[in-house]
C-alpha cells in the first residue's frame, strides 16, 4: 500500500504525456484494464489484515478516482484538439468571390447562316427546312440530275438503306417547298450536305444556303440584282465587284458562277446560280408557260472563313474551345 502513490502519479505522468486518444486508452487499461496497476492492488486487499483494509481500499479507491478524473480530462483536451484541427482544415471563407461564368457563344458557321438568313429575309424572302437523309427522287430526280449524271456515283454520294441519300445539296428541300406550295415561292434553304469527300479543303459534312425565288416575269437581271445586293451587304462593301460567269447545272438553264473581286484584285468564286430549268418546275406540278425562276447555291463555310479571316477549314469542325471561344 506504500506506493499507491507512486503508481498514481507514474499514472498521471503517462496520461499527461500521451498525444492520441488511442494511446491515451492503452494507458488506461495499464492502471484500470482487468490486470491493471491499480487493478491488482486493489486485488491484493484480501491479503492485509481485515483492520486495515478499510482504509486501504479507500486510500486505492481515492488514487483510481483520482486516475480517471484525468484520464477524463485529458480525453476531453485531445477530442478539443482534434475538432480544432478538422474545423481550421475544413475552413471555408464564404466572403471569397465566387470563379465566375464562361458563357457559350454561336459557332461562326451558325453566325454566318444567322447573318445570311437575316438579309434574305429582309428582302422578303422565307427559310425553309428539309430532311437531311433523302430519297433518290427529291436528291437528283427532282432537280433533273440523269440516271448517269456523276453526282450520283458512290464516290461522290452517302448511300444509306433502300437507296435513300445523305442530301449532297439543299436543293431537295426547295423541291419539296415547290411541290407544296404555287408562286409566288421566295425562300432560302440553309442546311448540312453530305459528300464523300475528305481532304484539306473538303469535309464530308458541310452546310450549303440555296435560294429560289419563282413567279411571272422572274428573269436573269433579278437574280443579279439580288445575287449582287446580298454580297455587297455580306460584305459590307457597296462597291464590290461582282461578277456572272457562264457555267452549267443540271437543274438550271442558264447556268452562271458567281465570282466576287477580292482586295488583291482576284476573283472569287462563291457560288453557282441560273435561271430554273423548266423540266424542274414542271416535276414540281407548276408550269413553266407561265412562271420562271431562278435559284442560286452557296457554301456557308466558305462565307464564314471569308468572314472571319479562317483559312483552314477544318478549324471548324474539331470543335477546339480555344479556337471556338474567340467568337463570343
Ligand atoms: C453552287 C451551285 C446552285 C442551285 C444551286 C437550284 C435549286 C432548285 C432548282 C434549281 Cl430547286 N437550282 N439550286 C442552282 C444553281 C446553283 O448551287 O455552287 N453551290 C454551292
Amino acid at each position: 500500500m506504500n506506493n499507491v502513490d507512486a503508481i498514481l502519479q507514474a499514472g498521471l505522468a503517462a496520461v499527461a504525456a500521451v498525444t492520441d486518444l488511442v494511446e491515451l486508452e492503452q494507458v488506461k487499461a495499464r492502471y484500470l484494464g482487468k490486470s491493471g496497476e491499480l487493478t491488482e492492488l486493489l486485488k491484493q486487499l484480501g491479503k492485509l489484515p481485515p483492520e486495515e483494509r478499510k482504509a486501504a481500499g479507500a486510500t486505492i479507491n481515492v488514487a483510481k478516482q483520482a486516475f480517471e478524473a484525468a484520464h477524463n480530462a485529458r480525453r476531453d483536451a485531445l477530442n478539443a484538439q482534434k475538432l480544432e484541427a478538422q474545423l481550421a482544415a475544413e475552413a471555408l471563407d464564404v466572403s471569397l468571390p465566387g470563379r465566375g461564368s464562361v458563357g457559350g457563344g454561336l459557332h461562326p458557321v451558325a453566325l454566318t447562316l444567322e447573318r445570311i438568313s437575316g438579309l434574305f429575309r429582309s428582302m422578303g424572302f422565307e427559310v425553309a427546312d428539309g430532311p437531311e437523309i433523302e430519297t433518290d427522287f427529291y436528291n437528283f430526280q427532282a432537280l433533273n440530275i440523269p440516271e448517269n449524271h456523276p453526282a450520283r456515283a458512290m464516290q461522290d454520294t452517302f448511300y444509306v438503306e433502300n437507296g435513300d441519300v445523305l442530301r449532297t445539296h439543299t436543293s431537295p428541300i426547295q423541291a419539296r417547298f415547290m411541290e407544296n406550295n404555287q408562286p409566288p415561292i421566295k425562300i432560302v434553304a440553309p442546311g448540312r450536305v453530305y459528300r464523300v469527300d475528305s481532304d484539306a479543303t473538303h469535309s464530308p459534312m458541310f452546310h450549303q444556303m440555296e435560294g429560289l425565288w419563282v413567279d411571272e416575269g422572274v428573269s436573269f437581271a433579278d437574280l443579279k440584282a439580288v445575287v449582287t445586293d446580298f454580297l455587297r451587304r455580306f460584305f459590307e462593301r457597296d462597291d464590290l465587284q461582282v461578277r456572272f460567269r457562264p457555267s452549267f447545272f443540271p437543274f438550271t438553264e442558264t447556268s452562271a458562277e458567281i465570282d466576287v473581286l477580292d482586295d488583291k484584285g482576284r476573283w472569287l468564286e462563291v457560288g453557282g446560280c441560273g435561271m430554273v430549268h423548266p423540266n424542274v418546275l414542271r416535276i414540281a406540278n407548276i408550269d413553266p408557260e407561265i412562271y420562271t425562276g431562278f435559284a442560286f447555291g452557296i457554301g456557308l463555310d466558305r462565307f464564314a472563313m471569308l468572314r472571319y479571316g479562317v483559312n483552314d477549314l477544318r478549324l471548324f469542325f474539331e470543335n477546339d474551345l480555344n479556337f471556338l471561344k474567340q467568337f463570343n
